[in-house]
């Protein structure tokens, strides 16, 4: 049996033939028909590049349809798809570039010389480039390019994907996905959201992450629906498009921004079905007041790159604001005591791990860090804790991992402290998340300098400038004498979060 996930989808597609797959608003379209045969043309691209089976190819294209037919290409051709942020600097870049050696880099046109440049340096043999307006070098290749028609096969294991997560300790760590982890999450989730050919879907997320990439996209593709692809989240956009939508699926960022906007009505968003929140906590209040103003109860689900899409509010039921509902099918979760790792009893907080087909296999080329999270038993260690209610709903309550979600995009703090502590005249820093009204946290800066350093908030973010992706940058740097210590030397963040928790109200 072929594993490889483009055989089901290839399937999917050809029953549904000339219909809608992926539309813009600046007219253009591809049909089932089209996705098929273009990707087929960009696989033979691919073979002509010299990518092969288990190949990576590291992708930092701004989001468009032809960015979705060459991660179907590469699923076909049974090349690793490896996304990266549009907002990753060239450092970032280098970094991931050298650590996933990849065959193939795929990059901005207007990036070409600098990608060129990093790709030479990570021993990369070759660049090419795609434009959000169908144009660049790899859809020129691609034109010309005999299509690859067949379909590689694969085996449980093989990789469809590496994903970037940022690390605790500053380095950032590649999750392994294989076509199974991605199939088994996309079929599940169909079935649990009642996803149908009918479905037209509201796509403002960017599509070099989980949410926006496999949730939206796999299950539209295994449901045979449709996708109206933005390019950004952008609320006039969205309230024109809701009346001719049928399902959309956003961090909780969208949903406080359109609670704040008053043509937000239940005659707006009445051809709507489902509104879907993840990546982020959606507080009880958001939830709520969208509710109120729609009729609508957000679905809010929980996932991770490394996991997929685990637990999620039920379809049909009760959506309870403020938790993320129950297991999905197939799913494990356990909550264990940090100590003694053992499960806690109903209502009592601890440690959420899970288990299940969607789970990851490892960190990319980092057997020890895979050792410490996925444990033998095939449980992963979120790093989020959490308590199951006694109607069986989990709540997630905090984090044990030291990192800052901010507008749904992970921050991990020894990152940006590394970079600050670098500065001339600074002793030491803290980075930390406080509440954000549009954000959700708003990552925060805590420094200490030395005596008489002439530093100030501006000299910080300047620092920063160019090293750093523009959503990882402090929205506010604060100064302090000293940082708070416990009597083992350790930086008490929650004491600065509780100090500066006014910062942004
Ligand atoms: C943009 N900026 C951000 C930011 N996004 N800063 C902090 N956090 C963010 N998330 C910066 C911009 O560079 C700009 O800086 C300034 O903030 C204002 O930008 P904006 O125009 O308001 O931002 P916008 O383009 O509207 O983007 C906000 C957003 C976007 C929330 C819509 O960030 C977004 O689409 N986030 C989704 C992230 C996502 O897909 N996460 C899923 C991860 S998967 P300046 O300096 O130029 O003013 C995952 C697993 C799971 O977590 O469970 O799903
Ligand atoms: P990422 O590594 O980008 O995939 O982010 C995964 C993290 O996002 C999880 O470990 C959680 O901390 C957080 N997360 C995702 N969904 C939710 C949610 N619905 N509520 C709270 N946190 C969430």
């Amino acid at each position: 049996m072929n594993h490889n996930l483009f055989a089901t989808f290839a399937e999917r597609m050809q029953a549904r033939d000339g219909a809608d797959f992926i539309t813009t608003r600046d007219g253009r379209r591809y049909s089932y028909a089209d996705a098929l045969a273009e990707s087929a043309r960009l696989a033979g691209a691919l073979v002509e590049l010299g990518v092969q089976q288990g190949d990576r190819v590291a992708v930092q294209v701004d989001k468009s349809p032809e960015a979705i037919l060459l991660y179907l290409a590469c699923l076909r051709s049974g090349a690793v798809y490896l996304p990266l942020n549009t907002g990753y600097t060239g450092e970032e870049i280098r970094y991931f570039l050298r650590d996933a050696e990849p065959a193939l880099f795929v990059c901005r046109p207007a990036d070409v010389a600098q990608a060129r440049q990093l790709a030479d340096d990570a021993g990369c043999p070759a660049v090419e480039t795609l434009g959000s307006a169908a144009d660049g070098s790899l859809l020129e290749r691609a034109a010309a390019a005999t299509p690859r028609e067949d379909i590689a096969e694969l085996g449980e294991r093989d990789l469809a994907a590496i994903l970037y997560t940022s690390g605790t300790t500053g380095r950032s760590k590649g999750a392994m996905l294989t076509h199974r982890n991605l199939g088994s999450n996309a079929e599940t989730l169909v079935d649990a959201w009642h996803f149908s050919a009918a479905d037209r879907l509201i796509h403002a997320l960017p599509i070099f992450h989980t949410h926006g990439l496999f949730v939206a996209c796999n299950v539209t593709l295994m449901a045979g629906a449709s996708m109206l692809f933005l390019p950004r989240f952008d609320a006039d956009v969205i309230v024109e498009e809701l009346p001719h939508g049928t399902v959309m699926m956003g961090v909780p960022t969208f949903y406080t921004r359109l609670v704040a906007d008053p043509r937000l009505t239940p005659e707006l968003t009445a051809n709507m079905r489902l509104f879907v929140s993840g990546s982020a906590p959606l507080t009880a209040e958001t939830h709520q007041a969208f509710e109120a103003r729609t009729g609508h109860a957000i679905l809010e689900r929980y996932g991770m790159t490394e996991t997929n899409m685990n637990i999620s509010n039920p379809y049909h039921g009760e959506r309870r604001a403020g938790t993320v509902g129950m297991p999905l099918p197939g799913v494990e979760m356990r909550i264990t005591d940090r100590e003694s790792g053992a499960e806690v009893p109903q209502g009592e907080i601890g440690m959420l791990q899970i288990r299940g087909p969607n789970v990851f296999i490892g960190y990319w080329r980092m057997p020890e860090k895979t050792r410490e999270e996925l444990l033998e038993d095939g449980f992963f260690i979120t790093g989020d804790l959490a308590m199951r209610d006694d109607r069986g709903y989990v709540h997630i309550v905090g984090r044990d991992k030291d990192l800052v979600i901010s507008g749904g995009y992970n921050v991990y703090p020894k990152e940006v402290e590394q970079l600050i502590d670098e500065l001339d005249g600074v002793q030491e820093s803290a980075v930390i998340g406080l509440p954000h009204p549009d954000f959700g946290e708003g990552v925060t800066a805590v420094v200490v300098c030395q005596a008489d350093a002439p530093i100030d908030e501006a000299g910080v973010l300047s620092h920063l400038d160019g090293r750093l992706a523009k959503y990882k940058r402090p929205k506010r740097v604060f100064f302090v004498d000293a940082l708070p210590r416990n009597t083992m030397g350790k930086v008490q963040k929650n004491q600065l979060r509780q100090q500066f928790a006014d910062a942004y109200r």
